[in-house]
């Protein structure tokens, strides 16, 4: 039997239990923020200090030693080591870096990462592991999709969806395109597709399985079913 191609979309909900905010949810990431002013390269243009000091917190949370990957990452890691890396995609709309620290290496961040930032002038990408002070490098930003960019390798996300025999979704909203899209281009090519989330999410009825429960105990326990 040929091994299946599995996509997974990953979201806040995953590193939930790892100790960071999700986005939308009561005391979520924005609470006391407006998202025009973080999450918008307009806000960024108004006030890249104040932007910036919002993304020097969230960098030096993720580094916090008790930010550590969970259950849900290393069933993913584990999966992707059975099945192969040209098997297991993870398309993965958060900024941290616990898929990574978990083992997964076929990794797509499709909404950027946390720990680099980009030279405006030059598309640069470094790693950044410190605060940023934007009047010492008035060139770098956050290497973060805000809304109204494109997100990242969008070409080799919808490769990898027109192949997928398996579509899981885990722990997102489905409240930000192009990523909510995703279970439709999956369903137009017949992939199983599989929601796994606390509750159900803006897209549930796309989905043919649906567990809602904290990703550290579904995740692992569907992943069991697959290896
Ligand atoms: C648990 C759990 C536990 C909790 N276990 N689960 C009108 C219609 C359609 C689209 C648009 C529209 N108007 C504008 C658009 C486009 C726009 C968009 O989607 N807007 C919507 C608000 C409507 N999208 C864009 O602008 C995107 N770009 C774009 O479309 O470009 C055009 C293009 C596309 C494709 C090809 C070519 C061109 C860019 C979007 C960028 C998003 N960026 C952010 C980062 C902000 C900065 C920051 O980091 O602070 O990405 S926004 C934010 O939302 C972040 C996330 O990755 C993203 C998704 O959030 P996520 O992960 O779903 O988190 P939550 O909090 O919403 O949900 C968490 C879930 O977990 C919940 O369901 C919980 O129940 C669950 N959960 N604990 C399991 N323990």
């Amino acid at each position: 039997m040929a091994i299946p191609k599995i996509v997974i979309l990953t979201g806040a909900g995953i590193s939930a239990e790892s100790g960071l905010s999700t986005f939308r949810a009561q005391n979520g990431l924005w609470e006391g923020y407006d998202v025009n002013d973080v999450a918008t390269y307009e806000g960024y243009s108004r006030d890249p200090i104040g932007v910036h000091k919002f993304y020097n917190m969230l960098r030096n949370k993720l580094q916090d030693p008790k930010v550590r990957p969970n259950a849900a990452h290393y069933a993913l890691a584990e999966l992707e080591q059975k099945l192969g890396s040209d098997n297991v995609l993870i398309v993965t709309q958060n900024v941290d870096n616990l898929h990574e620290q978990a083992g997964s290496k076929n990794i797509i961040h499709m909404h950027g990462e946390l720990l680099k930032v980009r030279n405006e002038q030059t598309g640069q990408i470094i790693d950044c592991y410190n605060d940023i002070d934007y009047n010492q490098n008035r060139l770098l930003r956050p290497h973060i999709v805000w809304f109204g960019e494109v997100p990242l390798q969008m070409d080799e996300i919808y490769d990898a969806l027109e192949q997928a025999d398996l579509f899981i979704s885990i722990g997102t909203s489905g409240n930000v395109y192009p990523a909510a899209g995703f279970v439709k281009i999956a369903n137009q090519v017949s992939a199983k597709t599989v929601e796994l989330n606390l509750e159900p999410s803006l897209g549930q009825s796309l989905f043919q399985t649906k567990i809602y429960g904290p990703a550290s105990k579904i995740v692992p326990e569907f992943i069991t079913t697959l290896i």
